[in-house]
């Protein structure tokens, strides 16, 4: 199970600026795991994990594999887009696909930038919104349907799981976590849904070297770069959860949602597991590096045997034990 997150926003917010700081990220993923054909407007960018790398040393491979988030970039939104010629089948579609649209609204002062339809980041939010409404109703009244029942079918735009990225300027980054407040009180939204961010910086960020990096967010007074801060708020926002697995080939992150059983944990590696499933040896990340690996942990009694009704924890490592 992969995250999909979808972009959408007015023009000449930074939609673009920070697609491609993706697109750097991307390729160098791509550079270690060779893809299928990718689109120009998809980024599949890893989701950073320092547990992968301690569980490679401990099972002694040099193969990572991380879980991965995959960005669309939505373009085509105008203010009066759904009135108009309406949004175009495309644009609606690419939305329904994804799991959560991350709206990138503008926060930053650059008077030499035109703000094409954009004033200010709670109108431009307004904006959005009643264009997805707008768009809601017309395919609703398109169905000639009843709204009560359209809206258990219809996936409704104006209802996708949201994440509002602010472009804001770099300065404002260090106290990104009180306008982050602000905004989102003003906008009507949960305080998660709301993410400082620099698309420039960003993009300087993912064309740098892993420790070039953190030196520089360091210097900017801040944890995470705005990427990581996004991809964390997404799984926080549509309850996902990560288990590991950790063996001769490689060291694995696997994205499920929380609450997710055994089997259907299984099931995400393999459809087959999941119809085959006999049981889950299962030991937490920390204590497999600490004790040293599946041997010698088994030896020390701390791998548990887990059965069908097993709720996998986040951080989990995993044996799936499967029948033919
Ligand atoms: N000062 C500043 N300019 C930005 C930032 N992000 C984007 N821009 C500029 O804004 C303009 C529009 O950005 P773009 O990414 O093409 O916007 P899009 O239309 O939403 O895709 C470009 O000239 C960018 O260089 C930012 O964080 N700070
Ligand atoms: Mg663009």
């Amino acid at each position: 199970m992969g995250l999909e997150i979808g972009i959408i926003g007015l023009p000449n917010v930074g939609k673009s600026t920070l697609f491609n700081a993706l697109l750097k990220k991307q390729a160098a993923l791509v550079a270690n795991y060779p893809f299928a054909t990718i689109e120009p407007n998809i980024g599949v960018v890893p989701v950073r994990d320092s547990r992968l790398a301690l569980l490679a040393d401990v099972v002694k491979t040099d193969k990572i594999i991380p879980a991965t988030v995959k960005f669309v970039d939505i373009a085509g939104l105008v203010k009066g887009a759904s009135t108009g010629a309406g949004l175009g089948n495309k644009f609606l579609a690419q939305i329904r696909e994804v799991d959560a649209v991350a709206h990138v609204i503008r926060a930053f002062t650059d008077e030499n930038i035109i703000r094409e339809g954009s004033v200010d980041p709670r109108n431009d939010f307004e904006i959005i919104k009643t264009e997805l409404e707008l768009a809601d109703l017309e395919s609703i009244e398109r169905r000639g349907q009843k709204r009560a029942q359209v809206s258990e079918e219809l996936q409704l735009l104006s209802k996708k799981p949201m994440l509002v990225v602010l472009n804001a300027d770099e300065k404002d980054l260090k106290d990104g976590s009180e306008m982050e407040k602000n905004h989102a009180q003003e906008m009507g939204l949960d305080r998660n849904q709301v993410i400082i961010i620099c698309a420039k910086t960003e993009s300087e960020l993912a064309g740098l070297p892993d420790e070039e990096a953190t030196e520089y967010l360091l210097q900017l007074g801040v944890e995470k770069s705005g990427l990581e801060k996004l991809i964390v708020r997404a799984f926080e926002l549509l309850g996902l959860s990560t288990f590991l697995t950790a063996g001769e080939k490689e060291a694995r992150a696997w994205t499920i949602k929380k609450g997710t059983k055994a089997p259907q944990a299984a099931g995400v590696i393999h459809t087959d597991f999941e119809k085959h499933f006999i049981k889950a040896d299962v030991i937490y990340w920390e204590d497999f590096v600490s004790l040293g690996g599946w041997t010698k942990a088994r030896e020390a009694g701390k791998v548990r045997t887990e059965g069908r009704d097993y709720v996998m924890r986040d951080g989990d490592v995993v044996e799936f034990k499967v029948g033919v």
